[in-house]
């Protein structure tokens, strides 16, 4: 399959070597009372690409292609949360705190869960993650190499920290990345979009980028 429109340059993929990543699409972050607006942030920003999200995750489950689901969660115990983390900004509420939806980006608490709209459904991976990056003490990069995974197409939140981040190791592990522009955002659009530029600039240093509407029609293509 191939991306004609993404940039900077076309992304060739094959679907039984890719996966679609979705990066800590959660209630923390998503919604209010979470971790995003403790930290003095207007969620519903994050919340607009929901829609666009859900299509492409379901033309994604049609097409019979691996999905990956990553949340940020700590142990109960915060042993795998250091100080250099939980001290960071001034948030009316630190991780581990009880919040409104439960302890902050806690494992297993209401708000650590992937919002209902984009929900994991059977043989998809979930994987937490205590870092920004998603291969950082999680195992995921051993779970795709098993399932011959080379390339990765990206969608979350948010942009500039754990998707970023994400997508650097991604590089750094040898896998082509590509991000889904209306797929992903930060509280700060200013971010969102240097974050874009940096990805695809120098000949795709980090990765590629497109519109969702791009992928969807590569799928259809080929259907
Ligand atoms: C943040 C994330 N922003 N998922 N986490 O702290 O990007």
């Amino acid at each position: 399959m191939r991306i004609e429109e993404a940039n900077p340059f076309a992304y060739e993929f094959e679907l039984k070597s890719t996966a679609l990543v979705l990066i800590d699409m959660q209630r923390d972050f998503i919604e209010p009372g979470g971790f995003g607006e403790t930290l003095g942030n207007d969620v519903s920003l994050l919340e607009a690409i929901v829609p666009a999200t859900k299509a492409a995750l379901a033309a994604w489950r049609q097409a019979g292609g691996l999905v990956v689901h990553t949340r940020e969660a700590h142990k109960a115990d915060l042993s795998d949360c250091p100080p250099a983390k939980r001290n960071r900004s001034n948030p009316t509420l630190r991780i581990g705190d009880e919040g409104p939806m439960g302890r902050i980006l806690v494992a297993g608490e209401p708000g650590n869960q992937i919002i209902d709209a984009l929900a994991p459904v059977e043989g998809e991976l979930v994987i937490d993650k205590p870092g920004k990056g998603m291969f950082y003490a999680t195992g995921l990069h051993e779970l795709l190499q098993q399932r011959g995974i080379t390339h990765l197409l990206f969608g979350g939140v948010t942009t500039e920290v754990c998707v970023q981040t994400s997508m650097r190791e991604a590089n750094d592990r040898g896998y082509d990345g590509l991000l889904l522009e209306d797929c992903t955002e930060s509280y700060f659009p200013a971010f969102k979009a240097a974050t874009l530029d940096m990805i695809r600039a120098q000949g795709a240093i980090v990765g590629w980028t497109a519109p969702s509407a791009a992928l969807l029609a590569a799928l259809n293509h080929t259907a």
